[in-house]
């Protein structure tokens, strides 16, 4: 494959959520004296960060006893966060749309119905929490415990899923074996079941039942797998809840032989002191951030195919420090003579909300003027926001939070709030006024600085895996929408329309940033643990049409569909001589 590498960044990973800052550990695990002496080979090895057996894993975890009284208020903590900030509450409760696979839930009732059972242990109920909190399939919400979230357990292996056609040109999909680190022998052998089901059937019923970060199945079913290999990716694999069993069977096809593998859970610990997060240190300020499994960097670059005239940019976050990267990238392939353009916004893990703006406005430089420029959004209002919010508006308030009018601009007309009601809302119900973001003194700068760049949208394409989240979400829908730049999904289930990005929310955020921002200090999660949720929600629009629906909830598949095989899940250049493709046979 001749491909010309133009210009590459490398940028720290970035982080998804806001990072949840010096919680303080509490003592909430460490009332019983068993917990300490079952996880005391556990906390010698992982302080020395030493792996452990499955089983000694499993018993250190199910030794903290269940606390009636601390299960109870996390439920309080949790019930009241959701219901006050938790932007799709309802919307929850309704059918998926089409496209979209999830069951309905009342997560108010169902968390409630937790609080009327007993569990065998402590974990048993933070499991019931999470898995309640994960009927949502949005992204943007899960619970964190501080413990038992940062056990890793890894099979060691990853596998990917390729299209393939038999003899009677039939599209069959299988599983194969992507990179086996223990036994590289075991490479691209087909799986053919797995613990004695059908391989696609187990991968599907694990996307639908154990992956919570999509509401679209294929792209559930692709961070099941690799080659997506940043956060939510894997996930089969390399889990971060305590597996069931303690091995997994693999019947594997090789070229040579057929047998089956069974591979042991290799658990390891994600953060530098065992007893610091599953024991008391009551005084002890721990300091964790986002449960980024794999801690590299990500690197955005920009490269030529097609004979150097189609140039690709990669873009794998939405962060402000990556807007120079992207400039200058685009400007290089400009140099360069690229007469079209693919953006690969394959794994893109979101990053800053002015992001999606700058990045259409860079683009399309001649919209700078048109209102409106981007998804309004709203929040939740309720009794702790509303005297914030006033006072934030009286005191002039410089700070940047989602409770302060002056952190954005009023949609439509794109002019700062000119009073406190008109971004507080109607009050008729949960939902504020519609707010954009403004754009960052950088952003502003930089967009002065680039001159407009060649391409049209018929001449650019995206493509993605559809792990393009939250912030890429936005960014995608929007090019995709307002500027008619065609779609192209990854991956995901054979002849199943798939998404192209997922859960773009509106913005997400920890439970103790927003008891701080609202000055909601009345009830904590206990124990050091936390909460993510999604407080903001974006509409969709049209000229006609103010809002036509929340885009958490709105199936957008992709216009073109590429499967991997096995050259062009490990060598993404295949995909983009595809994309180019396609971009030179469109009218
Ligand atoms: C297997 O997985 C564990 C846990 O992630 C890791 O620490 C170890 O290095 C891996 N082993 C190999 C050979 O990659
Ligand atoms: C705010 O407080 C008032 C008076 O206590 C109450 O009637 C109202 O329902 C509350 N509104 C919200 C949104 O909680
Ligand atoms: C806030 O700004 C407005 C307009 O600039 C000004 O009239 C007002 O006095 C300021 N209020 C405070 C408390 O600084
Ligand atoms: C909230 O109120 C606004 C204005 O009355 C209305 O347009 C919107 O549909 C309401 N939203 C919900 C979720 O009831
Ligand atoms: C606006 O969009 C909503 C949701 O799609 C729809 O129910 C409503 O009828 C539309 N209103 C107009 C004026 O087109
Ligand atoms: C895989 O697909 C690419 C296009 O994405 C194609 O060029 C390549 O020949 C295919 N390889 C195999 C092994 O099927
Ligand atoms: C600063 C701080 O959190 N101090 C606490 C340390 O632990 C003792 C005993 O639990 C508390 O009384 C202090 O408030």
């Amino acid at each position: 494959m001749k491909i010309i590498q133009v210009y590459s960044t490398f940028n720290i990973y970035f982080i998804l959520f806001v990072a949840l800052l010096a919680t303080i550990v509490s003592s909430s695990k460490s009332n019983n004296a068993d917990p300490e002496s079952q996880c005391r080979i556990v906390s010698k090895a992982f302080d020395n960060e030493k792996l452990v057996e499955y089983d000694t894993a499993k018993k250190c975890i199910e030794s903290f006893p269940f606390d009636a009284k601390f299960a109870d208020d996390t439920i309080d903590a949790v019930s009241h966060f959701m219901s006050s900030y938790y932007v799709f509450l309802d919307q929850a409760k309704e059918e998926p749309p089409k496209g979209f696979t999830y069951q309905p839930v009342d997560l108010i009732k169902e968390l409630n119905s937790l609080r009327e059972k007993t569990f065998k242990s402590d974990y048993g109920f933070i499991t019931a929490l999470r898995n309640t909190i994960f009927k949502l399939k949005d992204g943007h919400t899960r619970f964190i415990d501080i413990c038992y979230q940062s056990f890793i357990y890894d099979q060691n292996l990853t596998l990917y899923s390729v299209v393939t056609t038999d003899k009677e040109k039939k599209q069959k999909q299988i599983i194969k074996i992507f990179d086996d680190k223990l036994d590289s022998s075991n490479n691209d052998c087909e799986v053919t079941e797995i613990e004695g089901k059908p391989a696609i059937q187990a991968i599907i019923d694990f996307a639908n039942d154990n992956i919570a970060y999509s509401k679209d199945l294929g792209v559930r079913f692709n961070m099941a797998l690799a080659p997506s290999i940043k956060i939510f990716s894997q996930l089969f694999t390399l889990r971060e809840d305590l597996p069931e069993t303690s091995t997994i069977t693999y019947n594997l096809k090789c070229p040579k032989k057929s047998y089956k593998l069974t591979r042991k859970w290799s658990v390891a610990f994600s953060s530098a002191a065992f007893e610091n997060f599953c024991f008391d240190t009551r005084n002890n300020s721990a300091k964790i951030t986002s449960r980024d499994k794999s801690t590299g960097s990500t690197s955005s670059g920009f490269y030529l195919v097609n004979d150097g005239k189609v140039g690709v940019a990669v873009i794998t976050d939405e962060s402000t420090n990556s807007i120079f990267g992207l400039a200058d990238g685009l400007r290089q392939l400009t140099k360069r003579g690229a007469e079209k353009l693919i953006l690969d916004m394959s794994n893109n893990v979101g990053g800053d909300p002015t992001v999606p703006l700058f990045t259409s406005l860079l683009l399309f430089p001649s919209s700078r003027s048109r209102q409106p420029n981007f998804f309004p959004t709203s929040i939740n209002i309720n009794n702790f926001t509303i005297p914030i919010i006033k006072k934030n508006f009286d005191t002039n308030s410089s700070d940047s939070d989602d409770y302060n009018p002056f952190s954005f601009l009023s949609f439509p007309s794109g002019e700062p709030f000119k009073n406190v009601n008109e971004f507080i809302g109607p009050r008729k119900n949960l939902t504020s006024g519609l707010h954009l973001n403004p754009l960052t003194s950088d952003e502003v700068q930089l967009l002065k600085s680039t001159s407009p760049f060649r391409w049209t949208s018929d001449e650019m394409i995206i493509l993605t895996n559809g792990f393009c989240i939250s912030a890429c979400a936005l960014a995608a829908l929007y090019l995709s929408e307002f500027y008619k730049i065609k779609t192209i999904a990854v991956g995901g289930l054979l002849d199943t329309s798939m998404s192209f990005s997922t859960f773009p929310g509106g913005l997400g955020t920890s439970e103790n940033v927003i008891a701080d921002e609202a000055g909601d200090n009345n009830i904590e999660v206990p124990g050091g643990n936390s909460l993510l949720l999604a407080i903001r929600e974006a509409y969709d629009f049209n000229k006609n049409n103010i809002t036509t629906g929340v885009l958490e909830y709105l199936f957008k598949p992709a216009d073109y569909r590429l499967y991997y095989n096995e050259s062009n899940a490990r060598d993404p250049s295949f995909l983009w001589v595809d994309a180019a493709n396609i971009l030179n046979k469109k009218p």
